[in-house]
């Protein structure tokens, strides 16, 4: 039976944070089909931005030029929906007069509707220029070639200076799902919040997919009632592409529990998959005007592509070091023996894979190179493995395990195993045991409410640094390290097949 835990967690995950139904009153929305630009939905806070008097009277089935005066913005409407991302991208239209007020004008296409937003724009500085050459600035402050940590501690910095937000966070994901704040820029006398972890589950799946079509998150204030959308169909709209889509009640309660009035999130996106996120927070409502949203989430692109670029060259020099122990494995020549070979190429290989201990097993043989676990351990491990290949953060954690005496393990922490051959030839890197602690920002509380619906995850009421000690573990085994091991997977078949087979005598 699925526990509660898990059934509130999946209660999360269905949360349908796209069709609040509802909007935060800061813009106002218009929505109209696409084939008669007929009004489908709208907030009361329209009404103000279009030629109807009052208020009260509904603009439903309205044909959207009968409800502005302003002809530019159609045709801005009409132009727009020419454009080949419309359906997946929300476009910022400019600024137009409105009822003799300038209004900033977004628009894009939700299923079969255009939705259009409306939002005050008093003092904007988009036609002078400015938002270029802001962004043009705060890029030439990014470093290069140094990994993604200055990158990131540039950017919270520029960005807190451009937003003068209380917080700003380059928050980045985990493999686990967890996140961590890897860099931060903040208020002088506020907790520090760098290098806190925080769970997977704090931002569920559907919210990261939301992240990745629609990079900018605006939360003006959590004390602000949400605005319902009136509608004449059934059919939810869905905002995952508004700037001022409402906030699951869940996330403020979140927020609420974390004392912050107002946030923004701004995508950080590398090769298509969400790599982080710059989380802002403040103390009190604050909204940043579209155009200050416009360069702030600029700049996450461009950031972006940049980091994208470092990380890539990272890779690649890893990749190289890999080609490099490659190209020695295919030139080992033929009468020298595995021990010298190994010898000889141990040191290169577990540098390429970050271990610091390697076995290789052929036959009954092993041979051992840095530091490895006592043969019996290297015995135990090396039976139980049937996969290709196998990667263990723990050897102390896993129960088939449990019957190696842990001194034996000389302080290894967990192995990558690849398999070479049916004969069970067999490569085994060992990294060492790494003692340390997590900060987490928050005991995990499992803050379980039963409703209609079954049981409710809440979020923890105490955001307090809560550590924990990790012990028994190596450095996480990395999408990359797999990619490097079956690199050399194949040139160590090829030695093998090429070689081992043939002088398996000259094991010494
Ligand atoms: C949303 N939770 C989020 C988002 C962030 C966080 C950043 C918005 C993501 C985005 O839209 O870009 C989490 N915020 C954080 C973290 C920090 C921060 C970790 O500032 C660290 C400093 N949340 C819970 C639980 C659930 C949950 C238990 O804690 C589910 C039961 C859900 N989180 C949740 C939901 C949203 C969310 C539903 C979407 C809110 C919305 O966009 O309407």
């Amino acid at each position: 039976m699925k526990s509660d835990f898990k059934a509130a967690l999946d209660n999360c995950e269905r949360e349908p944070v796209h069709i609040p139904g509802s909007i935060q009153p800061f813009a106002a929305l218009i929505a109209f089909d696409t084939e008669n630009f007929l009004v489908f939905h709208f907030t009361p806070n329209a009404i103000t931005f279009t030629n109807v008097i009052a208020p009260e009277q509904s603009i439903l089935n309205r044909e959207i030029s009968d409800l502005f005066s302003n002809r530019e913005l159609i045709h801005a409407v009409r132009g727009a929906l020419g454009l080949p991302t419309i359906q997946s991208h929300r476009e910022r239209l400019g600024i137009f007069q409105l009822n003799d007020r300038p209004v900033d004008a977004a628009v894009h296409i939700s299923g079969s509707q255009i939705v259009l937003e409306l939002e005050d724009a008093p003092g904007s500085i988009e036609r002078s220029g400015t938002s270029i050459s802001r962004v043009r600035t705060m890029l030439g402050a990014l470093t290069r070639d140094q990994g993604y940590e200055p990158l990131l501690e540039t950017a919270v910095k520029v960005l807190r200076h451009l937003t003068g937000f209380d917080r700003v966070m380059g928050y980045r994901f985990l493999n686990d799902g967890s996140g961590e704040v890897s860099a931060e820029e903040v208020a002088p006398g506020l907790k520090p919040f760098l290098g806190l972890r925080y769970p997977a589950h704090d931002i569920p799946p559907q919210v990261r997919r939301i992240a990745l079509s629609s990079p900018v998150r605006v939360i003006h204030d959590t004390e602000q009632a949400p605005l319902e959308l009136i509608s004449n169909s059934e059919t939810p709209l869905d905002l995952t592409l508004c700037h001022n889509r409402a906030v699951s009640p869940i996330h403020v309660e979140y927020l609420r529990n974390m004392g912050i009035r107002s946030t923004m999130n701004f995508s950080i996106i590398v090769h298509g998959e969400l790599w982080g996120l710059f989380a802002f927070h403040h103390h009190f409502p604050r909204l940043l005007s579209p155009d200050y949203r416009a360069i702030a989430e600029l700049f996450s692109q461009l950031f972006s592509m940049q980091l994208q670029q470092e990380l890539d060259t990272q890779a690649l020099s890893r990749r190289r070091a890999a080609d490099a122990v490659t190209t020695q494995l295919r030139h080992v020549p033929v009468v020298q023996s595995v021990k010298l070979t190994l010898d000889l190429l141990s040191c290169d290989l577990m540098d390429v894979v970050k271990a610091q201990g390697i076995a290789f097993k052929h036959q009954n043989e092993i041979y051992t190179s840095g530091n490895c676990p006592e043969r019996n351990a290297i015995d135990a491990i090396s039976q139980s493995v049937s996969e290709e290949l196998l990667a263990i953060e723990s050897i102390q954690s896993v129960t088939e395990y449990s019957t190696i005496d842990s001194r034996d393990l000389n302080a290894c922490g967990g192995f990558l195993s690849i398999l070479l051959d049916q004969n069970f030839s067999q490569l085994i890197f060992f990294r060492n045991e790494i003692n340390h602690e997590i900060r987490w920002g928050g005991m995990p509380e499992k803050n379980i409410e039963y409703g209609p619906n079954g049981p409710r995850l809440h979020p923890r009421s105490s955001f307090d640094e809560y550590i924990e000690k990790i012990a028994g573990h190596c450095e996480p085994w990395t999408q990359e390290d797999f990619s490097t091991i079956t690199e050399l997977r194949a040139a160590m078949l090829e030695l093998l097949y090429r070689n081992i087979r043939h002088s398996s005598r000259e094991w010494n």
